[in-house]
């Protein structure tokens, strides 16, 4: 135990006999459950912290500067933690989870203070209004930052309200473009956004798989819906042809009327814009229904539920997806295998962006000397480290510099990295 702390606890055990002494001269018993009681209805942290730093200093020697106490950072996280997409919600909140555990157990100081840094998660059901209603209590909850949220539907709206309130939030995961292009001073990235994921898709479909009927399925959310938006205007910027635009909805697993159309347009590639499950529905029916077509994923397909949904139809599938692979990363091996010793499970998709979303903001409070972030905003823009997915360092608007994507492919089924893009 280093000096500082143990004359914070020497200060804490004296702090707590000034409190016993209080409780006593009022009438509790000493070491009754009533002075403990009464320790604890004392109302504050602040007069505890006070009266420790006080008898730290006397402690130490009448001139002696005050001892400071830990600094409480509290940092708020949001996204599904149940519903559909709750498995890439946890996920993400495993890997700040896993950011502040390493961060306490460094004993950071933010400026004189050593940093406690917990985690606010609130579960926003990947619903726009109740995303909405997360950002306003963790506003409310003063937290110094926000690593969220999951969906882009969410996170849009959502970042209005951090806007307001002036708190950085950090989309881990979250990759409409849009996001960071609305101007606000408190919207960061630390992952590819679909402008560069479905844009790299749209390009290598034309150019190296040379697909010459192209067809698009998106779930009409903000994010599938904008990356087939972008994928098909690099097609067709690329010379390429769109031969089918379909949609489904977020809850509609049956894409039969939808492939009943693709088949008949004789696609030779199937780009689907949304989440894992409704993935691998497509998967499966388009086996059922003999269609040869080349599936390609967008973001949040290349995950572990899918091969394991889709089964063998999930033979052949490729899907882009955000960032380099973990296990070509220099730091990719230590955090899978921290990970899953902390959570005794494998990453499934975006915990190591949740991770370095986290590590953004304790390096800029770290190197602002603040967790204010009228303060350490500013370091938090011209950061640049290197966290566990690549260089963290953003653009102006919040976006990530250099943000890369994989293409990847199931192959005896199991997910195969086939190239790189960006970075
Ligand atoms: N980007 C992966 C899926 C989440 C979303 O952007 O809605």
């Amino acid at each position: 135990m280093s000096f500082a702390r143990h004359a914070t606890g020497i200060a804490s055990g004296i702090a707590s006999g000034i409190f016993s002494g209080i409780a006593r001269r009022f009438g509790a018993r000493s070491g009754s459950h009533d002075v403990l009681r009464c320790a604890a209805r004392v109302p504050s942290r602040p007069l505890r912290a006070s009266l420790a730093a006080f008898a730290a200093a006397c402690a130490l020697g009448g001139g002696t500067a005050l001892a400071a106490g830990p600094l409480d950072v509290r940092i708020g996280f949001a996204a599904p933690l149940s519903g559909d997409y709750a498995n890439y919600g946890r996920d993400l909140e495993n890997g700040v989870q896993l950011a502040l555990d390493e961060a306490n157990a460094q004993n950071l100081k933010i400026g004189d203070q050593t940093a406690r840094f917990t985690l606010i998660a609130i579960d926003d059901r990947s619903d726009p209004r109740l995303g909405v209603q997360a950002a306003a209590s963790l506003a409310n909850q003063d937290v110094a930052a926000v690593v969220g949220h999951f969906n882009s539907g969410t996170a849009i709206p959502a970042s209005r309200i951090y806007e307001s309130a002036g708190i950085p939030m950090i989309s881990p995961a979250a990759t409409n473009p849009v996001i960071t292009q609305q101007g606000f001073a408190n919207t960061f990235m630390v992952i590819a956004s679909d402008a560069q994921n479905a844009g790299w898709a749209g390009t290598w479909a034309v150019d190296v798989m040379k697909a010459k009927r192209i067809a698009i399925v998106d779930d009409r959310t903000a994010f599938g819906q904008g990356e087939a938006d972008v994928f098909e205007r690099t097609v067709r910027e690329h010379g390429g042809k769109v031969v089918a635009r379909e949609f489904s909805n977020g809850d509609s697993d049956d894409f039969g009327a939808q492939l009943s159309r693709i088949k008949a347009a004789d696609a030779d590639l199937l780009y689907f814009g949304g989440l894992a499950r409704q993935g691998a529905a497509l998967v499966k029916q388009m086996k059922q229904r003999s269609i040869a077509a080349q599936f390609v994923g967008g973001g949040g397909v290349a995950t572990a539920d899918f091969t394991q949904a889709a089964g063998a139809a999930a033979e052949g599938a490729m899907a882009w997806e955000y960032g380099r692979p973990l296990a070509q990363l220099p730091d990719g091996p230590r955090f899978a295998q921290a990970y899953k010793s902390r959570f005794g499970s494998d990453v499934l998709a975006y915990a190591p962006f949740g991770y370095d979303a986290a590590w953004a903001a304790i390096h800029a409070m770290v190197s602002a000397k603040s967790a204010k972030p009228d303060v350490y905003r500013g370091t938090l823009k011209t950061l640049s480290f290197d966290g566990v997915t690549g260089r963290i360092a953003f653009e102006p608007d919040g976006s990530l510099k250099n943000g890369a994507s994989t293409l990847w492919q199931v192959r005896k089924g199991a997910w195969v990295p086939v190239t790189t893009r960006g970075g």
